[in-house]
């Protein structure tokens, strides 16, 4: 090759992971250092749906990472989007023709943050053209990083998970949330907690959807479903739970895609008796 032409520079996936891992390590660790001391909370949509200054902060701190790296990519945060189901479906349907989106949530879990109850995550996705190749959510609590990229596997800090193997709803520790929309979702939801407590071993509902996701792909729940959710709370877990051999579905039981809402994941064995379940009893939203 002759000195006048120009080498190609070639990002690799992997590239676009080590600045996933960075982003959320770096920002979950000055969120841990802030629990227990924000200064401002403010409400959202509702008494229910919370921010304050430390989701915001972190997202400020991953937009910069990015964008330092991918100038070109385009971002969609929770903290960037006016609070509301409507105003939510319409920035992830505008940004998601984006040939690269990287989709964010600086803090899943606020809820808990606020009340210093220690299960909450940072989880950072990127879609190629509406796919989701990298995903990584990260526990700073229990400097837990998980992280998966599209083809290559599951893994926390370098060592591959996969889903549980329960067959059985009755054997299946199961997850859920109760939704900050109480008019619709919340009654929808309680339905199928009642429909599904009798038939299963236990379902926990902890707070942080996007980890939720992930300890389904580490095989600590064999299942987790929630209605009314974001795409920056189940797209990192979304792609955690494939590649651990799980499946993730709509309630309907259709392929997970980026606008999808009301989400039913698992191991895969159990998945058509839990959506099932949920049928049965009209509980799909
Ligand atoms: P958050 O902490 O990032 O807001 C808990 O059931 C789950 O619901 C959490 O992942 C939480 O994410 C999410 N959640 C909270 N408020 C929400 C809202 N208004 N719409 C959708 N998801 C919400
Ligand atoms: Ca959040």
């Amino acid at each position: 090759m002759s000195s006048t032409e120009k080498i190609p520079y070639v990002v690799t996936g992997k590239n676009y992971t080590a600045v996933a891992v960075n982003c959320a390590a770096k920002s979950g660790e000055w969120i841990k250092s802030k629990l227990g001391q924000y200064k401002s909370l403010q409400l959202k949509s509702s008494l229910h749906d919370l921010v304050t200054e430390v989701d915001k902060g972190a997202e400020q701190m991953i937009r910069r990472l990015i964008m330092t790296h991918f100038p070109h990519h385009a971002i969609l945060g929770e903290e960037g989007v006016e609070p509301g189901t409507d105003v939510s479906r319409l920035a992830l349907e505008q940004a998601q023709s984006e040939e690269y989106l990287w989709i964010v949530d600086p803090l899943d879990g606020t809820t808990n943050f606020v009340h210093g109850f220690p299960f909450y995550s940072v989880s950072i996705a990127l879609a190629h053209r509406g796919e989701v190749i990298v995903g990584v959510v990260y526990d700073p609590m229990r400097d837990e990083l998980f992280v998966a990229e599209k083809g290559k596997g599951a893994y926390v800090h370098g060592s591959p998970i996969q889903v549980a193997d329960e067959r059985e709803l009755s054997g299946s520790l199961i997850a859920s949330g109760f939704p900050t929309e109480r008019e619709r979702a919340l009654p929808i939801n309680l339905a199928g907690m009642a429909a599904l407590a009798p038939q299963v071993r236990n379902i926990r509902t902890a707070g942080s959807a996007a980890l939720h996701m992930a300890y389904i792909a580490a095989g600590r729940l064999t299942g987790f479903w929630e209605l009314n959710l974001n795409a920056w709370d189940l797209a990192a877990g979304s792609l955690l739970i494939q590649e651990a051999g799980g499946r993730v579905t709509d309630t309907y039981g259709q392929p997970y895609h980026v606008g999808v809402r009301d989400v039913v994941a698992s191991n895969g064995h159990i998945h058509d008796a839990f959506v099932h379940a949920l049928a049965e009893v009209d509980a799909q939203g």
